[in-house]
């Protein structure tokens, strides 16, 4: 099994190379913020709860993001392995994922950073909202997404440096410039 986290700030392009890591190397992709929305979108109680804090650019609570992504984990039996898309994004988030693979003897193999500067970030976002229309896409809730980022997901970066799991790439090249990179990277390491 292969488990791999990617990395970056709001707009990196996590899911968009994620799609593209998850078809070459047959991993599962897992994205909490595709989760999140659709459970929005089916007004479950969990959608109810997330749907303002996401409005905000803020994260939703991280017991909350545990149990979904577990639950998704563990719909899937006889997958190579999974990569994950904007989770973990908290030090707790990270602490929990670590212990719950660990019991079942499983665990993240590698973490891979998409290195965007902000300028970038806001420019790439405000063009998905033109396309998208999402509502956390705005230039206000942006910033803030920035910030939170900033304070709460960036710490995790000295997480798996820790382990000896980090890996960064440069995410400001096209698309497929950056698939490469992220490749290589993968290729290198398994
Ligand atoms: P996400 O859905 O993860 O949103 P994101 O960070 O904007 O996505 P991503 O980095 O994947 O960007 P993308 O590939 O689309 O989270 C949304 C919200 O959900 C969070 O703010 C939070 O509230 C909540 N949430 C999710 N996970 C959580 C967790 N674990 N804990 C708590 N709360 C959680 O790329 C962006 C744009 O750039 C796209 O339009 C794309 O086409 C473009 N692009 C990508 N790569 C490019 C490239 N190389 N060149 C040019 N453009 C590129």
């Amino acid at each position: 099994m292969f488990n791999l986290v990617l990395f970056g700030p709001p707009g990196a392009g996590k899911g968009t190379q994620a799609i593209r890591m998850a078809e070459k190397y047959h991993l599962f992709h897992i994205s909490t913020g595709d989760l999140l929305r659709n459970e929005v979108k089916n007004q479950t109680p969990l959608g109810l709860k997330a749907k303002s804090i996401m409005e905000k650019g803020e994260l939703v609570p991280d017991e909350l993001l545990i149990n979904l992504l577990w639950d998704a984990i563990h719909k899937q039996k006889r997958v190579k392995g999974f990569i994950l898309d904007g989770f973990p994004r908290t030090i707790k988030q990270a602490g929990d994922l670590d212990h719950l693979l660990e019991s079942e003897g499983k665990k993240i193999d590698l973490t891979l950073a998409l290195d965007v500067e902000e300028d970038e970030l806001m420019r790439r976002i405000l063009h998905r909202a033109k396309l998208e229309g999402r509502v956390d896409d705005t230039e206000d809730v942006i910033k803030n997404r920035l910030l939170v980022y900033h304070k709460q997901t960036k710490p995790l970066i000295d997480f798996y440096s820790k382990q000896g799991k980090f890996r960064s790439v440069t995410g400001k090249d096209s698309v497929d410039d950056v698939f490469k990179k992220l490749c290589e990277e993968v290729d290198s390491f398994i």
